[in-house]
Order: C-alpha cells, then sequence, then structure tokens
C-alpha cells in the first residue's frame, strides 16, 4: 500500500475507507468474541438522559481494559501501524479499542464530533473495523460530511438533519474506515438484529487521553467523565 498517498487522501477527506484490509479470519474471530460477550443482555452504561437527548443508543465495550485480548492483533498489524503514523506523525498514541454494539431498532447515533474542533490539532482518529457488513437490511450506516475536519463546528439544530453533501458508507466486513474526530458524521437506526463495529482510536503525540470526554452534537456538548451536558445548543422551550 502507497501509505504516503492514503494519508494524503485523508488529509484532503477527513476520511477514508480501505476494503479488505483485515483477513476474514481475523474478522469472523473478533465478531465470535463480540457476540459471547453481548449475549449476556445489553445493559447499556450509558445513562437514560444522554441516550435521549444524544438520540444515540450504542453499548460500549472496551475488551483491552479486561486484559490481553484477540483484539491487540488488530494494534499490532504493521500496516495499520505505519498508515497510523503517515496519518498522525511520530511517537502518535493508541487510545484504546472500544466495541460499539447497536440493538435491533435502536437509533444509532445522531450528528456528532468526538472531540471539539476549536484547536485543530487535538483530535482523534478513529479506526474504525468492521466484522460484519453493513447493509441496507441491516442499516447502522455511516454517514459523514466530507471535507469537515478542518475547525469547522458542527452546526447547533436538529439532531435529524440531512447535509447537502453528505456521503453515506457501507462498510463490509474487513473494512477499515479511518475518520479524522472533528469530520460531521452519525450512525443510521438499526433495523436488522444488530450492527456492532470496533474501534481502535488513536491520536497524534502528546494527546490526552481523554480527548474525547467532551462530544459535540447539534443540540449540546456533552461530558462522558461527568454525564452531563455542559452547553446547551438550542433553546430548550421551542
Ligand atoms: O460505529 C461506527 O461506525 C462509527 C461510530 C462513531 O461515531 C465513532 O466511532 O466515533
Ligand atoms: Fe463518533
Amino acid at each position: 500500500m502507497d501509505t504516503k498517498h492514503a494519508a494524503e487522501t485523508f488529509w484532503d477527506q477527513g476520511y477514508l475507507v480501505l476494503e479488505d484490509f483485515f483477513e476474514h479470519s481475523l474478522m469472523d474471530e473478533l465478531h465470535s468474541l463480540i457476540i459471547k460477550h453481548f449475549d449476556h443482555g445489553v445493559e447499556s452504561v450509558l445513562n437514560d438522559e444522554f441516550a435521549d437527548r444524544s438520540k444515540c443508543e450504542i453499548v460500549p465495550w472496551f475488551p483491552q481494559r479486561e486484559g490481553p485480548s484477540a483484539f491487540d492483533k488488530i494494534d499490532q498489524l504493521e500496516v495499520l501501524d505505519s498508515l497510523s503514523a503517515a496519518i498522525l506523525g511520530e511517537n502518535w498514541v493508541n487510545l484504546y479499542s472500544m466495541v460499539m454494539f447497536s440493538a435491533q431498532g435502536t437509533k444509532g447515533q445522531a450528528w456528532h464530533q468526538d472531540c471539539p474542533p476549536e484547536t485543530p490539532e487535538r483530535y482523534n482518529l478513529n479506526r474504525l473495523v468492521y466484522t460484519r457488513d453493513i447493509t441496507d437490511a441491516i442499516g447502522g450506516q455511516v454517514v459523514l460530511v466530507p471535507r469537515t475536519h478542518r475547525n469547522r463546528e458542527l452546526p447547533a439544530g436538529d439532531p435529524d438533519v440531512e447535509f447537502d453533501d453528505q456521503m453515506t458508507l457501507y462498510p463490509k466486513k474487513g473494512t477499515l474506515v479511518l475518520l479524522h474526530g472533528h469530520t460531521w458524521h452519525r450512525v443510521l437506526p438499526v433495523k436488522g438484529a444488530y450492527r456492532v463495529s470496533t474501534n481502535s482510536r488513536a491520536a497524534p503525540a502528546n494527546t490526552p487521553a481523554d480527548v474525547t470526554d467532551v462530544c459535540v452534537y447539534r443540540n449540546m456538548r456533552y461530558q462522558f467523565s461527568s454525564n452531563r451536558v455542559i452547553e446547551e445548543r438550542v433553546s430548550l422551550t421551542q
């Protein structure tokens, strides 16, 4: 792979899709661990106010917090390592691996930026791994607005909106999606039995581990560590 060209395309567009990046055997191994984990029921650790206000319904799992795991194999891939370095620069940091599960009939995720965009060099890189195809029947497509990663705040307003220049991605089993944390993005509602994705988040050198603590939605800024809305972006009386 031409990592220099891939990194340039990423920086031009704010995202990059690479199909057949991961071996199907690795996808199957990780997928069965995900299914085993979520088989025990899907109690969300996120509170109701968050789900209600943010229009987000996902259940996160951080497999690497439980010790060495098959998910480490993603981080150990040489090709992902060099691509990440080409995008993020020397001494980039690996933040954490987060599996996201959405049950049938859930809303997906409303438009957001993973972290505030005011400081362009303070951002996270989503390295999204799909262990199964995302199709129209399943739902959960990733929608994004290209080139919104350069110091542009997601405009305030109705969480459920269509932007003229939005793009819909249908990642397949084995696809890697690289997505800048400031790029405006959302996940569509889930119609099939369930939807999963895995995010091995990374960031440039010296980025604090809590870079994604505050997420920017169209109606609010939400802080995960305190479970609080820290800024209302639309009038609540309307
Ligand atoms: O699950 C996905 O496809 C994307 C989720 C997302 O918004 C993120 O990882 O920041
Ligand atoms: Fe996100």
